[in-house]
């Protein structure tokens, strides 16, 4: 793997002995990943489409008998982080970098604890990472696959890396996202040379087979989506809307066919199921249940009782009255839940697309998948409208928004033949042109926002 290459070859071992006098004793790799389709879906337990790539966190790590947590990141704009650890760990200002690693340590650390009767021991750890933060590319989960495998790997604790990605999805909602389990999933289990199909509860990861002259980039759009604030709200936001499009639907369902048993649907792929043995379209069904117009805030609540405050707590949403509530237009359940059913459909076709080898149906799913979260899930921004644009301009099959949105990267899909002129035009019309980018001032190169994505395999650990 070149990442692991990158690390011993680095100045990362004389920084662990500068750091913690000692050498370390074992190495991680933690990547990131890119989705090709399957946006927001993962936490109403439908399928995505994602692979782990050759970018992502290089750890030395060595245990320490302090109990302690402390780790040093090699880009010194990240402060150093360390904490006293446990399973009830304080956590740190939000949007803070040491969260990631406390929420991986806090849901670790009992489960060594338990399987071994006494304490586990403390790491201390340097890293050093290739991945552009807050790109779409999952750097926090990368970061927190890390953490849980620095944890567990001092310590010769085994796990299965399914069970890992369960208990990480859980873990990161320690950072205040109520997100789903694609990206621990995938970190965890990604396997070179293919794309995964991965289906929640229980988890799934079916390998999804790429055709040979496809080829795949993630363009960094260098517009941040820190999920912190109100992107953060806007994400949470997004889960809710889900939860409460749900409690709609299961209400009109009872209504209209009493046996159909929907008490027990507990998330929107069992509504997607009760539509598809029944031959329902869900689109008629929503409209129904739901209706075109935005939700107020009174109006739901009216409609959903005491459900409504137990989910805005469980989906992480922020109190009433606080700062992102202000100007706050609606809840937009319906669109919200037209573009989950629809990208779950498109998931499976554009798998099998790929499958086959029929690129450019796999192009056409990709770009309504586009259209929907820009549309429907308005996760879209004006700079990736311009980078999507702009990629296909250039050559590319088909572009859209890759992860959570609000800004991030861009997932193009071109195909091998041509990916060398599809990245030298986008370079040249896209990035080049961009006020102060001059390589003589230090501005950005073509290969830190132009990445080219082969499938890479997932996380790993080893002795040094
Ligand atoms: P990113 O792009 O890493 O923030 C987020 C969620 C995923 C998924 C996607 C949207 C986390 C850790 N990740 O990804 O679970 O919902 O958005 O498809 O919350």
């Amino acid at each position: 793997m070149t990442a692991q290459i990158r690390a011993t070859k680095s100045e990362l071992p004389q920084f662990f002995e500068s750091e913690f006098g000692q050498l370390p004793t074992h190495g991680v790799w933690s990547p990131g990943r890119v989705n090709l389709i399957g946006e927001h879906t993962d936490y109403n337990m439908l399928p995505v489409l994602p692979m782990a790539i050759g970018r992502g966190f290089n750890w030395l790590v060595r245990a320490n008998g302090l109990g302690k947590v402390r780790v040093r990141n090699l880009d010194p704009s990240y402060r150093a982080a360390e904490f006293d650890a446990s399973g009830e760990i304080p956590p740190s200002p939000p949007g803070h970098w040491a969260n990631y690693i406390k929420a991986a340590v806090q849901a670790t650390w009992p489960l060594i604890r338990q399987a071994r009767g006494e304490e586990a021991a403390g790491f201390d750890a340097v890293l050093d990472s290739s991945l552009p933060p807050a790109a779409g590319l999952s750097s926090s989960s990368a970061l927190v696959v890390g953490s849980h495998l620095a944890l567990t790997t001092v310590n010769h604790f085994a796990m299965n890396p399914a069970d890992s990605a369960g208990l990480m999805c859980h873990a990161e909602h320690y950072t205040g996202t109520a997100g789903g389990g694609m990206d621990q999933a995938v970190i965890l289990l990604g396997q070179s040379h293919c794309a995964l199909e991965i289906h929640f509860g229980p988890l799934r990861a079916e390998k999804a087979l790429l055709p040979e002259d496809a080829a795949f980039f993630a363009v960094d759009s260098l517009q941040r989506a820190v999920k912190s604030g109100k992107t953060r709200f806007e994400y949470n936001r997004r889960v809710f809307e889900c939860a409460a499009g749900l409690e709609l639907l299961r209400r009109h369902a009872v209504r209209i066919d009493p046996a159909c048993q929907s008490e027990q649907w507990r998330h929107l792929r069992d509504a997607a199921v009760y539509f598809k043995q029944s031959g329902i379209s869900h689109t008629r069904f929503s409209l129904e249940a739901i209706g075109t117009e935005a939700w107020s805030p009174r109006r739901l609540r009216n409609a959903l009782g005491a459900i409504y405050a137990e989910l805005l707590t469980e989906k992480k949403m922020p109190p009433a009255g606080s700062s992102p509530w202000r100007a706050f237009g609606g809840f937009n359940i319906h669109s919200r839940l037209a573009h989950v059913f629809g990208e779950a459909e498109r998931v499976h076709k554009c798998a099998q697309a790929f499958a086959s080898g029929r690129l450019d149906e796999a192009a056409t799913h990709i770009s309504l998948s586009h259209a929907s979260c820009r549309d429907l899930y308005h996760i879209s921004t004006p700079e990736i409208e311009r980078l999507a644009g702009n990629a296909v301009r250039c050559g590319a099959l088909a572009a859209r928004i890759t992860g959570a949105g609000f800004g991030g990267s861009v997932v193009a899909m071109t195909t091998r033949r041509r990916a060398a002129e599809f990245s030298g035009k986008l370079w040249e019309t896209h990035f080049a042109p961009m006020p102060g980018n001059k390589p003589a001032s230090g501005g950005i190169r073509p290969e830190s926002v132009i990445i080219d994505c082969e499938p890479a395999s997932g996380a790993a650990s080893w002795i040094l």
